[in-house]
């Protein structure tokens, strides 16, 4: 799940989440779990923030894989004249890992450069370069790409589909990219979840919950990449995750040891990641969310207690006694479906190495779009979450759901009560539909009067 979301369900929560994670020894720090985001240090830097990751196999061209890493959280699409715009200090990834290790063998890094600006507005068309390492070669695949401008309103971005259109680019090694801002596809009554409207429904489906994400936006890069690439010939299953780094030198200013060192290029230090959803909001610890973001999945054993034994299992058990028992401790199932994939029944599984990685099984053919069910594995869609992650699945119930003990004979209808995107994905790439405007502004007037 998206950061900003759960450091909201954090703050929702917050009275009973500090008393459960002081006896958890969180101490202190726990108290930071009131601000917005989920990490103390992320959250002084927003444009490195990784709200979202998305992999699937993709329905309209299943000979291809589609990676969706989405930063910036709530991104307000009214907010000129500096509009949101990927950081030029930053270096952003996606990587893939192919034979279970938690560490890389195929990895994505984006670049980018501002444009002059004009008027009195910040240019928010950005040129960006890609580079690939297979292994330790690396390869500049893509460079003097373009973004689309962010969609400022219809006098300065008309026809804002037809601009976006603009900025989907082939890569020289086969794959199709496309980097800029869109509408923010993941969905969830943030201030509901933990306020019992979504169990007091009944049936999570029918909550009749309010997209707390509606009418924002987010900065998204996707990657369309021939399986072929991917797939390791024999379990067919990738793990991939998302990070973001910044110089040693700027990582050094926020943090006092910059113990954790991102990936090859010395120089680089990891400060944000995300792989499956809603790990470092609510399984982590507070005190150690800064080290979380800053740790490879290869090294990820260190926090294999909490997934054991989840902090949220507790929570749930204090807030509902009623839905009880909440397993809280050795849940070998969370083990299994976020840190080594599903063995039993197989699904996804990568070995023995717990690594934090949302792991895609490419053998397993892609749902219809028509045919999706938003609850993915859990309602016999093995094309979704927790096999990979597609845009239309509803990580909030999925997630409550499996803490809840879906997988171990305890099964609720948990859920929020928020279906699916406040706007209809597009199911051609890069499948995020595309923002609303500025001049829109969703937020404020409703009905707007074009010129
Ligand atoms: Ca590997
Ligand atoms: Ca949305
Ligand atoms: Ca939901």
């Amino acid at each position: 799940m998206r950061k900003l979301a759960l450091g909201l369900v954090l703050a929702a929560a917050v009275a009973s989440l500090i008393a459960v994670a002081a006896t958890r020894g969180g101490g202190p720090q726990a108290a930071s779990a009131s601000s917005h985001r989920e990490a103390p240090l992320i959250s002084q830097d927003p444009t490195a923030d990784n709200t979202d990751l998305y992999a699937f196999v993709s329905p309209d061209k299943p000979d291809t894989a589609t990676i969706i890493a989405n930063w910036i959280p709530g991104e307000d699409p009214a907010a000129g004249p500096n509009y949101y715009t990927f950081s030029p200090t930053a270096r952003y990834d996606i990587y893939v890992d192919q034979n279970g290790d938690g560490k890389p063998d195929i990895s994505y890094q984006f670049r980018f450069k501002n444009q002059p600006s004009q008027f009195f507005l910040g240019n928010t068309q950005q040129s960006y370069t890609v580079t690939k390492t297979v292994g330790k070669k690396s390869t500049t695949v893509g460079s003097g790409l373009l973004t689309p401008p962010d969609n400022i309103g219809p006098r300065s971005t008309p026809n804002y589909p037809a601009l976006a259109a603009q900025g989907i680019h082939q890569l020289g090694d086969g794959a199709t990219v496309f980097a800029g801002q869109r509408d923010d596809p993941f969905f969830a009554d943030v201030g509901a979840i933990f306020d019992l409207v979504a169990i007091r429904a009944g049936t999570g489906a029918t909550g009749g919950g309010k997209d707390f994400l509606a009418g924002y936006g987010v900065h998204t890069i996707a990657l369309q990449i021939p399986k072929s690439q991917l797939d390791n010939g024999t379990n067919h299953t990738i793990g991939v995750w998302a990070a973001t780094d910044r110089r040693v030198a700027a990582v050094q200013e926020r943090r006092r040891s910059a113990s954790a060192k991102g990936y090859g290029n010395g120089g680089w230090a990891q400060v944000s990641r995300l792989g499956n959803p809603l790990i470092n909001e609510v399984v982590i610890p507070t005190n150690l969310k800064d080290k979380w973001n800053a740790t490879s999945p290869a090294n990820d054993k260190q926090f294999e207690t909490y997934y054991q034994n989840p902090i949220l299992a507790t929570v749930l058990q204090k807030l509902y006694p009623q839905f009880g028992p909440f397993q809280d401790t050795n849940r070998q199932d969370l083990v299994q479906v976020l840190g080594t994939g599903l063995k039993s029944p197989m699904l996804n599984y990568t070995g023995p190495t717990f690594a934090d990685e949302l792991r895609l099984n490419l053998s397993i053919a892609p749902t219809a779009f028509d045919k999706i069910k938003p609850l993915g594995v859990l309602a016999g869609d093995l094309a979704g979450y927790p096999n990979g992650r597609r845009l239309e699945d509803d990580i909030v119930d999925i997630s409550e759901r499996v803490v809840g003990g879906a997988l171990i004979g305890h099964s609720l209808p948990l859920g929020d009560g928020v279906d699916a995107n406040d706007q209809p994905n597009l199911h051609v790439f890069p499948y995020v539909p595309a923002p609303f405007s500025g001049f829109d502004n969703t937020k404020g007037v409703t009905n707007p009067t074009h010129p």
